[in-house]
């Protein structure tokens, strides 16, 4: 399975067309409004996530609710755009009409894609470059992320992104009952956290950073139950899933680091410490008595939850702009200034979960491939009993 994606962040829509998914798969525009909305939620946003309520049309491989088996595009209308079309419209300008209403950035943002993406495209303004880079885009990739979730749902795989951290204040209450619980109160938490007095904490980081005209990051950590043991490969390099989780999480906007359950702490542990001893029992056939290594093992699932977290930093569009240099006049000069979120942890929970979703589907549909969903799904439940009969 794959997707592209298109689209600038003031231009009219986002659009994504994926291809691969088999036929016979409920899907409705419900299923990927409720993510949408989800992502645009979060103490800490900007005012753009006021202007904007998106929402998905369907506009292919989807009859009836099920899907055609062809490729499904989806298109996410950008509320904005109105007050943009000349400055982002397709067709060419007249040189008053372009000087006039142009707006062109020549102050490219530290720690933004301004001054690498002129630099690599020949933009001399970098409203070029930021239309594209800026983390707009990751409302289609989540659109995507929602037909994948739903995919993984109806063959028994539920996937819950949180937050651990903001700003430096830490999660205290990392543990839950089922993944249900940790989906339900985390999803009435302005920041996503499960710990609400860590949470009050973070949103008083979030205001401070704000009235300071700065921003912060975080930790969001994604879990995931059901997958059945043995997906991807120890076989070779490109074929190991979780170097794919870890790729998905890095390529989302602001995204620095990754890890796999303990993560870097293993460097300071024995390996008595890390490892996960191996059980059996007849009910769930093998399982470990411990999940340190986060799910993974040898680049396959072992069965375990997947517990994969990222580390985002702060977004670089700061109020009070670090230092920059114009590229028209080389002198240096304060960074240009775009509204912006203060800190978009919360919603960056949310895109990572859809990005894990996409990852995990698409190893499903390269293993147990499957025209139709329905021997897709008795083929993954053959894996399930097999693995407990083992
Ligand atoms: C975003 C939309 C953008 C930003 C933000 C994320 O809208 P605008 O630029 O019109 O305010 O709010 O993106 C960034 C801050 C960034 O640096 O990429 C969204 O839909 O999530």
């Amino acid at each position: 399975m794959r997707y592209l994606t298109s689209g600038e962040s003031h231009g009219p829509q986002l659009t994504t067309i994926i291809e691969g998914l088999p036929a016979g798969m409920p899907l409705l525009d419900s299923d990927i409004n409720h993510a949408l909305a989800r992502r645009q939620k979060g103490h800490g946003r900007g005012r753009r996530m006021q202007i904007e309520k998106d929402t998905v049309q369907i506009t292919g491989g989807v009859r009836h609710g099920y899907t055609l088996g062809s490729p499904v595009g989806l298109v996410v209308q950008n509320d904005d755009w109105k007050h943009w079309t000349k400055i982002m419209g397709q067709g060419p300008l007249e040189q008053e009409e372009l000087d006039e209403v142009k707006r062109k950035i020549s102050r490219p943002r530290p720690g933004h894609a301004d001054l690498n993406g002129a630099l690599k495209y020949g933009h001399r303004d970098m409203r070029n470059v930021l239309e594209r880079s800026s983390a707009r885009e990751t409302t289609v990739r989540v659109a995507a992320g929602a037909v994948a979730k739903k995919l993984l749902s109806l063959l028994g795989i539920e996937v819950v992104g949180h937050v651990v951290e903001i700003g430096g204040i830490v999660s205290n209450k990392r543990e839950y009952n089922s993944l249900e619980e940790l989906r339900d109160i985390t999803e009435e938490s302005p920041v996503r956290c499960l710990d609400a007095e860590a949470a009050q904490k973070m949103m008083d980081a979030i205001d401070d950073a704000k009235k300071n005209g700065d921003s912060i990051g975080g930790i969001v950590e994604v879990v995931v139950e059901g997958m059945p043991p043995g997906v991807g490969s120890y076989v070779h390099y490109d074929r190991k899933l979780d170097a794919k989780l870890a790729s998905a999480i890095i390529s989302i906007n602001a995204f620095k680091g990754v890890e796999f359950g303990i993560g870097f702490e293993a460097a300071k542990k024995p390996g008595s410490q890390v490892h996960d001893e191996i059980a059996w029992n007849d009910k769930e056939g093998y399982y470990r008595k411990t999940n340190r290594l986060g799910g993974f093992e040898g680049g396959m699932t072992s069965g375990m939850p997947i517990v994969v977290r990222g580390v985002m930093k702060p977004i670089p569009t700061l109020y009070k702009p670090l230092e920059s240099v114009d590229i028209e006049t080389k002198e240096p000069f304060t960074a240009s200034i775009e509204r912006s979120d203060s800190c978009a942890v919360p919603a960056a929970a949310v895109v990572a979960e859809h990005a894990i979703a996409w990852e995990l589907a698409t190893a499903i549909l390269d293993q147990f491939y499957a025209d139709r969903f329905e021997a897709l799904k008795a083929s993954v439940e053959e894996q399930r009993s097999f693995a407990r009969d083992f």
